[in-house]
């Protein structure tokens, strides 16, 4: 397990040797957030090991690494619903599209042997995208009406097409304490709250529950 640590992982997946692309992305806006997660193995091994063999292949398929959060043990959300998953998140500067970086996430969800088959069930590996730059997407007033659904709704309703920013993105503490360790400061382009700020917010019990690993 030792070379699956953070450090080790960072190092290798910043994708320095991609520099100039990368700045390049950047320069565009073509910064994305992705938000990895797993609680079962898959043929790569345990979900750490998932993980960054997913990362290796984003840096391939999608775009340059520019950071990784450190991985994490969080409880399955909705509680008692399976095992711990590992959740990380990371920056990717990429030159495609917010629909063709989805696709390409779940092609690579597919090779991890990922099963789409229950919404909130137990997965190998699930790559969400949580936001593209400052893109909202399809329209704001769609963006506006998944990131209000009542939790009651939640559970029932699934959007049919790329909602950006991701809409349970300030629900979520298993995406936010990751995401706050690699971009804090990121502003959510329509309710103006950073990273910070929208973990702040969260229950502290959701928080507590969560472990680097
Ligand atoms: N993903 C889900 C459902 N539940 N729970 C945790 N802790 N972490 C996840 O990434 C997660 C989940 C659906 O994608
Ligand atoms: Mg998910
Ligand atoms: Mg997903």
């Amino acid at each position: 397990m030792d070379k699956l640590k953070h450090p080790t992982v960072r190092r290798e997946y910043t994708g320095i040797r991609k520099l100039p692309q990368l700045w390049e992305s950047v320069r565009k806006n073509r910064l994305a957030a992705v938000a990895l997660g797993g609680n079962q193995p898959s043929p790569e091994g345990d979900s750490a090991a998932t993980l960054v063999a997913a990362l290796r292949a984003i840096s391939q398929d999608i775009g340059g690494i520019v950071s990784v959060s450190r991985f994490f043990r969080t409880p399955a959300y909705p509680p008692g619903s399976g095992p711990d998953f590992v959740n990380a998140a990371a920056l990717v500067a990429t030159d495609l599209d917010a629909s063709a970086m989805l696709s390409g996430l779940h092609a690579i969800e597919a090779r991890f042997a990922r099963k789409r088959d229950l919404r909130w069930g137990a997965r190998t590996l699930d790559l969400d995208l949580v936001a593209f730059g400052d893109a909202v997407l399809p329209d704001p007033a769609t963006e506006e009406h998944w990131r209000t659904l009542p939790p009651a709704r939640q559970s029932v309703e699934t959007p049919d097409r790329l909602i950006l920013p991701h809409p349970r993105l300030q629900d979520r503490a298993f995406v936010l304490i990751p995401l706050a360790e690699i971009a804090p400061g990121w502003r959510h382009p329509v309710t103006g709250r950073s990273v910070a700020k929208m973990l702040e917010a969260l229950p502290e019990a959701d928080k507590a529950a969560i472990c680097p690993i």
